[in-house]
């Protein structure tokens, strides 16, 4: 039971008309949403602060291991719902606004949605932090407080323009300015001896840590996610203008860097790196300096996790705190930093795997490199020893320094004491193929944690409908204990059960088409097959095959009646932000709307097929696209993919999935078998045998395949009326003489993919009992058991006493 404003709806409506009044000097019925939405986050906050006190308190005086989660992205999505929900004060407060006459759905949506991330890497950051809080163990986040976050999206005329995300504009509720808890990050500068090294920075920028809570589900836990936030240093640099300084340092905390398919160096990205992971090491140094007065025991109560290796640089730089300021020895000090980080890698295009040119990083962080030059030698002769003069070539490949770069992946997995992948593809593919050399050397480090996803969020928050209807079968012990929603399946059979599924999937359709009416004004069909696909725009990904399928569907209800007459109805939902300078993702972007333009508006047609282009995919819109789904695309060439989480959402909200064996598909096709999920193409042997042997050849496929020559054909033979000629010929020539992502070879099995899935959709029950299964069998998809693995595998973590 809560005590003080929460206790009851009177005394938080008595409250909350007297706060507004002190803070706006107004009356409750001239305030405005953003003061009600003001005034109501700032009461939770102080409410939240009672257990955040009580939570630091508790670990002041435990010994407990504390896991730091470092991570240059952390997707969070509104707070506000999320908060009320697990304080447990939502009821009450949704009392009380209806009392008031407002809407709390309408106040909650005031709140701006922090992108803080690109998209899968960051978002899985974000639901491993309200797992941690929820289960009750001690974990951290540590980023950037980004002054700008991933760009906001508008379509004009079909193409993607970017727009500044603004997400401070108006203040941020959760987050506590730690002023106190400030600080020195130094930059470039040299080395001198004397008697040992010492480095000299010409340049210090201040890192100021802003904590926002993380609330655990109903446990009285706060964890908190430190923002560090870019500022003048006192110890101002010489000969630099106070401009030039100024707007330097603003632009370290200045705007997120959309993810890039081929990797780029910049020097403004790696020293955001280095600012947040100095910032955080350095915290979390002093605070256990001034608890237990030495760093001896550092590896006893504190684990470093390398989300993806853009926090690569806490290595050296607990090496350069260790060695140049505690004085240890090498040997102690590697056998610290070895024992207090562990690393997870999230991707196997070799194009993204991080390498820093020597050029760039060298005159930065000139100790940290230095002491990467002394990992890198050390590692290399312990390599020669074990393999020999005669292996030279392997000792070339796996060196941490190589090619004028580091290879920021080498640094992680010879310094780190975990290495895992991300999905059980993933980490055989790591341990198998891409990482086979470490792997031989180390296989006692390579370890798999399939993805998760908050269940709280992505069900019990975004989908209540379903979330009563289950209770209403299952009781309410899968919202504590996701697992449990495998009792389902022994109603799967039922026909009420069926039927109440159904209608709770249409009014989630219904609210979707609700909103796309409102921004769009395109009104879609909630009887027709909601088939969607959102994630960010790759090519491995393939939304252009989904595209080139659509442009098949279309010509085929224009000219073949049996076919029109066996189509269900089909609304094709893509939402996906393309990086600024991705060419070809954002003509892609561009062939959707425009294909879009032209089905949508041909009356021959469009009762039977829209294409629906959602603007600004992000959080927010998630949560209202997942629980509408029917179909999720998860459509990426078998083993690009490392897992995928979308995948899961859509699952756990009744989705089925047509997609390939990649990522965590392996995994959802194993739990809820061939009748219940639509699989096709390539596997992930087969595509690396074809990269093996040289890939393939598209011509010739264009050349002999009449249905795909004519779908090339209509991208650049005038078939789109209002575009000029050549919009499309990119994509023509990358598809007919490039194809590296096999859309031309997959083509044909994608298409009887969704040839089934229409037939199957027609048995409506049939179609609510496998959407049943899936959501039964999704349990094991929720991050509380990813975390669990990793708080009992990697971490050695226990919960809060
Ligand atoms: C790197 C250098 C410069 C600028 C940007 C980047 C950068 C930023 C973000 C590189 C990669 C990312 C994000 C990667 C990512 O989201 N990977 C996804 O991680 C998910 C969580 O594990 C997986 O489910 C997805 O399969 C994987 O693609």
């Amino acid at each position: 039971m809560r005590t003080g404003v929460f206790r009851n709806k009177d005394s938080f409506i008595r409250d909350f008309k007297k706060r507004l009044k002190q803070t706006y000097l107004k009356d409750i019925n001239d305030s405005t949403i953003r003061e009600r939405y003001n005034i109501l986050g700032t009461l939770v906050r102080e409410e939240i602060s009672k257990d955040w006190i009580k939570t630091n308190k508790i670990l002041e005086k435990n010994d407990q291991r504390k896991v730091y989660y470092f991570s240059m992205e952390f997707l969070m999505g509104r707070l506000i719902t999320n908060n009320l929900m697990n304080m447990g004060i939502r009821r009450v407060v949704e009392e009380a606004f209806n009392d008031l006459g407002f809407d709390l759905n309408e106040t909650e949506h005031y709140e701006s949605d922090p992108g803080l991330g690109n998209g899968g890497l960051g978002r899985l950051a974000a639901c491993y932090l309200d797992s941690l809080a929820s289960l009750g163990l001690p974990g951290y986040g540590n980023c950037i407080r980004y002054r700008y976050g991933l760009f906001r999206q508008r379509i004009k005329q079909g193409y993607q323009e970017e727009r500044p995300d603004n997400w401070l504009s108006d203040g941020y509720v959760w987050e506590v300015r730690k002023e106190e808890e400030a600080v020195d990050i130094p930059f470039f500068g040299n080395i001198e001896w004397h008697d040992g090294f010492v480095y000299k920075p010409s340049e210090y920028i201040r890192a100021v840590p802003y904590d926002v809570p993380i609330v655990g589900d109903s446990n009285n836990v706060v964890n908190a996610l430190r923002l560090w936030n870019a500022e003048p240093s006192k110890r101002y640099p010489e000969g630099k203008s106070a401009f030039e300084y100024e707007s330097e340092l603003q632009k370290i905390s200045g705007i997120l860097y959309p993810d890039d398919t081929t990797y780029e160096g910049k020097q403004l990205r790696l020293k955001q790196q280095y600012f947040f992971s100095a910032a955080g090491v350095k915290s979390i140094v002093n605070k256990h300096l001034k608890k237990y007065g030495t760093l001896d025991n550092l590896a006893d109560y504190v684990v470093f996790h390398i989300n993806d290796t853009h926090p690569t640089l806490i290595i050296p730089e607990l090496m350069r705190i260790l060695l140049d300021e505690q004085h240890m020895e090498w040997d102690k000090a590697w056998d610290i930093t070895q024992k207090v980080t562990a690393y997870t890698n999230h991707t196997i295009l070799a194009e993204a795997l991080e390498k820093w040119p020597i050029d760039i990083m060298k005159p930065l962080l000139p100790r940290i490199y230095q002491l990467i030059e002394e990992i890198n030698r050390r590692f290399c002769l312990e390599l020669l020893e074990k393999v020999g003069y005669q292996n030279s070539d392997l000792i070339n490949e796996l060196a941490i320094i190589g090619n004028g770069v580091v290879r920021m992946a080498h640094l992680c997995i010879v310094s780190s004491y975990s290495v895992n992948g991300v999905a059980k593809l993933h980490t055989d593919i790591l341990k198998n193929i891409e990482m086979k050399k470490f792997y031989d050397i180390y296989p006692e480090k390579f370890i798999n944690v399939t993805n998760g996803i908050t269940h709280r969020r992505w069900l019990l928050h975004t989908n209540t409908e379903l979330t009563e209807l289950l209770e209403k079968y299952i009781g309410s012990g899968f919202k504590k204990h996701p697992f449990e929603l495998e009792k389902l399946l022994d109603f799967v059979d039922e026909k009420e059960l069926k039927e109440a599924f159904l209608k709770v999937k249409k009014i989630k359709k219904e609210q979707l088409a609700q909103r796309i009416y409102k921004e769009q004004k395109i009104k879609i069909d909630t009887d027709s097959i909601f088939d969607i696909q959102v994630k960010r725009l790759h090519e491995y990904k393939r939304q252009l095959m989904n595209a080139l399928h659509i442009m098949y569907v279309y010509h085929n209800l224009k000219t073949n009646p049996d076919f029109k007459a066996n189509y269900v109805p089909h609304t094709f939902i893509f939402g996906a932000k393309a990086a600024a300078g991705y060419y070809f993702a954002k003509k892609v972007i561009k062939l959707i709307n425009t294909i879009a333009k032209k089905v949508n508006n041909d009356s021959e047609t469009n009762e039977y097929l829209k294409v629906i282009f959602v603007e600004n995919y992000n959080v927010s819109y998630a949560e209202m696209i997942m629980p509408a789904a029917d179909i999720s695309e998860q459509i990426s060439t078998a083993s690009k993919e490392a897992s995928g989480t979308g995948n899961m959402k859509f699952m756990m909200n009744g989705a089925l999935t047509l997609g390939t064996l990649d990522g965590a598909n392996v995994e959802i096709d194993e739990l809820v078998g061939q009748d219940n999920i639509f699989i096709f193409g390539m596997n992930a042997d087969e595509v690396t045998n074809l990269y093996k042997n040289g890939g393939y050849n598209p011509k010739e496929i264009y050349n002999n395949d009449e249905e795909i020559r004519m779908l090339l054909e209509q991208l650049v033979n005038g078939f789109f009326e209002d575009e000029k000629q050549d919009e499309f010929s990119d994509i023509f020539n990358n598809l007919v003489y490039n194809d590296n992502y096999f859309v031309l070879k997959d083509y044909h099995s994608y298409k009887e993919a969704h040839r089934l899935a229409n037939e199957a959709y027609k048995n409506k029950n049939e179609w609510a009992k496998k959407a049943l299964v899936n959501i039964a069998k999704s349990g094991i998809f929720a991050s509380d058991r990813s975390i669990n693995e990793y708080a009992e595998n990697i971490w050695h973590i226990k919960p809060i006493k």
